[in-house]
């Protein structure tokens, strides 16, 4: 459709080039996801990342699964990647000796852990470890260059992923600033960061895209630049200054419109 947003118009219009493929650690061949809602599979506890917990497949999103650890509350659902090291099938913690843990802030008394962890796995449907796919290399090196676009996790709200440019490089880390946000959702990771994903990783994997945001989005250092001559294109225009939202109209007075006020002296 028309108002779709399309990565290709975008990088004309900011005059931007994607990053490439080569700087991430993501499959260049995205995997496929081969869950089912309601599926249990083993996860590290996202809050406590030493415990292994049993997590349940709340939803699909592309090459991503809502997750949801048995036992913890419905507000501390988690997203990853059908080929994240941070899952598992069941069985695997055990198999390396160790024992699965109930979630930090589990819901019940501690003592009722090993009857809830019984009643939970009986019967319940186990993601096959076919599912499961190999975790892709770490990237050689940091090869992220400030300006180039990307796709990325809204930390805030880590079910979103959206367009967003490098702001900075630092050593293996990279700033990652959402295009049209003022900054507000903005964050540094790790280069090898499952988060981030090439320019048109949502379109392969039939994940949504949210469009940029309609803010102005200025350089840290020229945040309160005055208004700027020249108009913006339209509402997605971006790199590198963009003008702050036009003025509202002055109100005009009943009876005296057009006429200047009279002069004090
Ligand atoms: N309701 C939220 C959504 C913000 C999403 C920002 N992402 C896309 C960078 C808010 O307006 O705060």
């Amino acid at each position: 459709s028309k108002d779709a947003f399309s990565w290709e118009e975008y990088l004309k219009e900011t005059s931007s080039i994607p990053a490439p493929p080569s700087c991430f650690r993501q499959a260049r061949v995205p995997p496929s996801n081969d869950f089912k809602v309601g599926m249990k599979l083993e996860a590290h506890d996202p809050r406590n990342s030493t415990s292994v917990c049993i997590a349940t497949v709340m939803g699909l999103t592309g090459v991503r699964l809502r997750l949801r650890l048995d036992g913890s509350d419905n507000s501390n659902d988690f997203w990853r990647l059908v080929d994240s090291s941070d899952i598992q099938p069941i069985g695997t913690c055990e198999k390396n000796g160790d024992m699965l843990q109930p979630p930090l802030g589990f819901r019940m008394n501690a003592s009722s852990w090993p009857m809830f962890l019984l009643r939970t796995l009986n019967g319940a449907e186990m993601a096959p470890a076919t599912a499961f796919k190999k975790e892709p290399p770490r990237p050689q090196q940091n090869s992220f260059k400030p300006g180039m676009k990307l796709e990325a996790v809204d930390k805030k709200n880590p079910y979103l992923i959206c367009p967003a440019t490098i702001g900075e490089v630092k050593g293996d880390e990279v700033f990652i600033m959402f295009d049209g946000w003022r900054g507000a959702f903005d964050y540094w990771c790790k280069c090898e960061s499952r988060d981030i994903f090439p320019v048109g990783w949502c379109s392969l994997t039939k994940h949504s895209l949210q469009p940029p945001g309609n803010s102005v989005n200025l350089p840290k250092n020229l945040q309160t630049l005055p208004a700027s001559p020249s108009k913006p294109s339209r509402r997605s225009m971006q790199s590198p200054y963009r003008l702050p939202n036009p003025l509202p109209p002055l109100p005009v007075r009943k009876g005296v419109r057009g006429r200047r006020p009279k002069s004090e002296t």
